[in-house]
């Protein structure tokens, strides 16, 4: 009854428009922070290739065989070869510095409100709730008729959403049943590789309701292009009331299989 909800129903958000050049609309802070180190880096190195490319041009221009036709003999510069070792040297430590920080926020979840396992499958993605009874379903690609039929993108829309409260710490475990998957969300600015036999961690805390979709970011098998990912980041009560809806609709579907998985 919840997959009627007219949630379901809200418009794609994240999902790549014809001729995007830029990076999908940040959902989470550390998609925006992913955005700012990436225009922060796009400067630096446009800096870059707009010195190096005057100083080619200079060299083809006033140094070339017609206007300089008695080459300088000058074998070693100290200054000038000192200077070229440290300035590259501190452009990329003025790249790593913000670069490690921005991992380490990544990497070091706040406090979780939610937490979900994403088990890849050949075909599917298993989503478990740990701290809901158990709450387990299969996440798998929607044909194309159902997908046309539910305004959902081809090979994007999935029958069995994840859904997740907005503004809420939702940690990701990842793992995978038997090869290596890799659960990414572009606009949440999470990839992360799901293997088996290990369980990953990531977090993201989405501060705009809608749907968001990612693909399997992992070359898994003939069926890698039919992986997708789905999330639908709803209000705190539209998630009770899909929650209670969920445990009813996915009862069954139990916990016995987490245990098989592991
Ligand atoms: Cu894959």
């Amino acid at each position: 009854m919840a997959l009627g909800l007219p949630f379901f129903a809200g418009a794609a958000l994240a999902q790549a428009q014809n001729w995007q050049t830029g990076l999908p609309p940040a959902a989470t802070p550390v998609m925006e922070r992913i955005a700012q180190f990436h225009n922060e880096l796009l400067l630096i190195v446009t800096a870059v290739f707009l010195l190096v490319a005057v100083l080619l041009m200079t060299v083809i221009v006033r140094f070339n065989h017609r206007r300089n036709p008695e080459p300088s003999t000058t074998q070693h510069n100290a200054a000038l070869e000192a200077a070229w070792i440290i300035i590259p040297v501190a452009i990329l430590v003025l790249i790593a510095l913000p670069s490690y920080g921005l991992l380490t926020y990544e990497a070091e979840s706040p406090q979780p409100d939610v937490t979900i396992q994403a088990t890849g499958h050949q075909g599917h993605w298993t989503y478990a709730y740990s701290h809901e009874d158990g709450l387990q379903f299969d996440s798998s690609a929607l044909s194309e008729a159902a997908a046309k039929e539910r305004g959902e993108p081809r090979l994007l829309g999935a029958d069995n959403p994840l859904v997740v409260p907005v503004n809420k710490t939702v940690e990701v475990m990842t793992t995978g049943a038997d090869v290596i998957y890799s659960w990414a969300v572009p606009a949440f600015g999470v990839k992360l590789d799901a293997l088996p036999g290990r369980l990953n961690h990531t977090w993201f805390k989405a501060t705009k309701t809608g749907t968001y979709y990612g693909p399997c970011a992992e070359l898994c098998g003939a069926g890698q292009a039919f992986l997708p990912i789905e999330v639908k980041v709803v209000s705190a009560r539209d998630y009770v009331l899909w929650l209670a809806a969920a445990k009813e609709k996915y009862a069954g579907d139990g916990p016995q299989r987490v245990a098989a998985n592991f």
